[in-house]
């Protein structure tokens, strides 16, 4: 299977909501030319000795489709004020925030007001401003000729971090890198046991520490072991306890210090691992985060399962941090590339 077929089946969340909604909006005021019922549709229980559905139907048609047997493509509106608001409310239900929602809508109308319009044709023109959006951020995370590059990974508990190194480990693994992890979030042992998993999956390496002990010192011999070793990529995990702000930044900020002493330069890329499930959360973590650390590159997490997709596009406009990677799964994977188009048409419903 493609990954962009992939991230179209897992984003089905994210782009149902888009996409019902465009549908919904266009329908509700379709004009003369179609006819629409203006009638509940009865919803007919099925006979008793009627087949069980597949399980697995075809392509689910939209709203339109399901209403009066019509694609989106054939069931026109006018682009007025009304729909210009409904578009922008739409926007912002998908979390791509308010500011983003507003000028992306406006793009949109420009040129469109008056003239009537499909649920395709907005969904394409929407496709094509996130894609516009996202396109300047989107960036893998960056390779130095540095040995080993130290990777610092960030972000608050229950984000992915930990699946995120894991799945980085086993990735660049596979490329032919050595890597060494560490287990840097001494204050949950299940943290630990975790990584522990992916590393013997992967054959990478994971230095731990007792629960409890000290992280700045487990990275310490962590970078002294990768450069002794030799290893190209040094991926450290770290605690996300937001409870108390002053003392995650003095944690981080004594790991930077001591893997300093061994390299001035590291860390080299410093990760913030996000949860799309948090939705306009991310922003204020976004926002807490750069001043804890030297972010250097975004993963969005958890993009599956979530219909707050869209605040991946409010990040990318505001904050224009490179996008480096998005997690649709638990498994190796289900981190990827982040690919700007094919995140637009599958945010939206697109096939591309
Ligand atoms: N569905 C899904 N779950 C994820 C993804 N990334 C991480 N998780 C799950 O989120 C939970 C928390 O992840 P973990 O790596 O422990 O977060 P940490 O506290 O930041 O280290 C775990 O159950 C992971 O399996 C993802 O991309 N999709
Ligand atoms: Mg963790």
């Amino acid at each position: 299977m493609s990954f962009f077929k992939k991230l179209k089946d897992r984003m089905f969340r994210s782009s149902d909501k888009i996409s019902d909604g465009l549908e919904a909006l266009v329908a509700e005021d379709a004009g003369p030319e179609v006819a629409a019922p203006s009638v509940e549709v009865p919803v007919m229980p099925p006979p008793a000795s009627a087949p069980a559905p597949a399980p697995q139907a075809a392509p689910k048609p939209g709203i339109l489709g399901r209403l009066m047997g019509q694609s989106p493509d054939e069931v026109k509106r006018e682009f007025d004020d009304a729909m210009l608001e409904s578009l922008e409310e739409l926007l912002i239900e998908a979390d791509m925030g308010v500011d983003t929602a507003l000028r992306v809508t406006a793009n949109i109308a420009e040129g469109r007001m008056g003239k009537r319009v499909s649920a395709n044709d907005i969904k394409r023109a929407l496709a094509d401003e996130v894609a516009r959006i996202m396109e300047p951020v989107a960036r893998p995370m960056p390779i130095y000729a540095k040995r080993p590059q130290v990777v610092l990974v960030v972000g608050v508990n229950g984000s992915g971090k930990t699946t995120t190194i894991g799945k980085l480990a086993s990735q660049f693994k596979a490329a032919g890198k050595s890597v060494v992890i560490a287990a840097g979030d001494t204050f949950r042992a299940a943290a630990v046991e975790q990584l522990q998993v992916w590393g013997t999956r992967a054959g990478v390496p994971v230095l731990t520490a007792p629960e409890g002990s000290d992280p700045a010192s487990l990275a310490f011999d962590a970078m002294t072991k990768a450069q002794e070793s030799g290893a190209d990529l040094l991926l450290i995990d770290t605690a996300g306890r937001l409870q108390n702000r002053a003392d995650l930044m003095e944690e981080l900020t004594k790991i930077v210090r001591v893997i300093r002493k061994k390299d001035p330069e590291a860390p080299h890329n410093t990760l913030l691992v996000l949860d799309a499930t948090t939705g306009q959360n991310a922003v204020s973590q976004v926002e807490i985060f750069l001043k804890l650390a030297d972010v250097s590159g975004l993963v969005m997490t958890k993009l599956d399962g979530t219909a707050k997709g869209g605040v991946l596009v409010a990040l990318a406009d505001k904050f224009g941090l490179p996008i480096h990677a998005i997690g649709v799964g638990e498994q190796i994977d289900d981190l990827a590339p982040f690919d700007p188009q094919d995140f637009a048409a599958a945010l939206v419903g697109l096939d591309t």
